[in-house]
């Protein structure tokens, strides 16, 4: 449907030289350990259920992870964190991801970015997290989620930008990501409502020393469930 197009037509986006530019030249080198596999190299979609209700925003592919293997998430050990704890919840038909050709499905959830191109250092620029933008809010806008878990301060921003731009009302100032923040938003006078869940991003960093434990990953996504009727 709307979202498969929009997934085939996102993929061929080169708007930001620089990323363009360092997705092919991590495909060109890779270490060791990958050597002689054939990297994805381009942006990443989002990838699970199209009528998510719960949707997990983290920062951009990573180089070795996402920009190998073409899916979210996948090939790294921030996935293996994530895919871990959304098995444990229920989320995920399996706890691990490997490749976009494992058979993962999604239930009800769906993992995406705010930027689809692996950044050097994890790092996108303010202009590269702009021009980015519009892909995430057209694949927000066909999946219409009730609940965002959101990955860290980066897609914290990014997201909540995205969404004043959609014409939800995002409160004024800014609402500051930490862990356990929930902030509810009103799109105009509709009905609609969509929560943001902040949660400390499942990088090495937060997971290898203690930041972000799998408890604290397992209470966030089970909280998310609370919102869904
Ligand atoms: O072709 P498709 O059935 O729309 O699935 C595309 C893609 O999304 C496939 O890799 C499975 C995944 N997916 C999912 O994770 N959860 C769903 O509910 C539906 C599809
Ligand atoms: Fe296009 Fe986004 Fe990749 Fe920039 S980061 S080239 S906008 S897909």
């Amino acid at each position: 449907g709307d979202l498969a197009a929009l997934e085939r037509v996102s993929t061929t986006c080169r708007a930001c030289p620089r990323l363009v530019a360092w997705r092919e030249a991590v495909a060109a080198d890779p270490p060791a350990r990958y050597r002689g596999q054939t990297y994805w190299a381009r942006p990443v979609p989002g990838f699970g259920d199209p009528r998510a209700r719960v949707v997990v925003v983290g920062l951009a592919p990573a180089a070795q992870g996402a920009n190998r293997t073409g899916r979210m998430f996948t090939g790294d050990r921030s996935g293996d964190f994530l895919f871990a704890a959304m098995h444990r919840v229920g989320m995920a038909s399996q706890p691990t991801s490997t490749s976009a050709d494992d058979g993962l499905t999604l239930h009800d959830a769906r993992v995406t970015a705010p930027v689809r191109c692996a950044p050097p250092a994890n790092a996108p620029t303010p202009a590269e997290r702009r021009t980015c933008g519009p892909w995430l809010a057209r694949e927000l806008e066909l999946v219409a989620p009730r609940v965002a878990v959101v990955l860290g301060g980066f897609g914290w921003q990014a997201l909540l930008t995205t969404l004043a731009e959609q014409g939800w009302s995002v409160p004024r100032p800014r609402p500051v990501f930490g862990h356990g923040v929930e902030v509810t938003l009103r799109h105009g006078a509709e009905p609609r409502e969509l929560t943001l869940l902040g949660c400390y991003h499942v990088s090495q960093q937060n997971t290898f020393t203690g930041r972000l434990t799998p408890a604290m990953l397992d209470a966030v996504l089970r909280r998310a469930r609370d919102f869904i009727p």
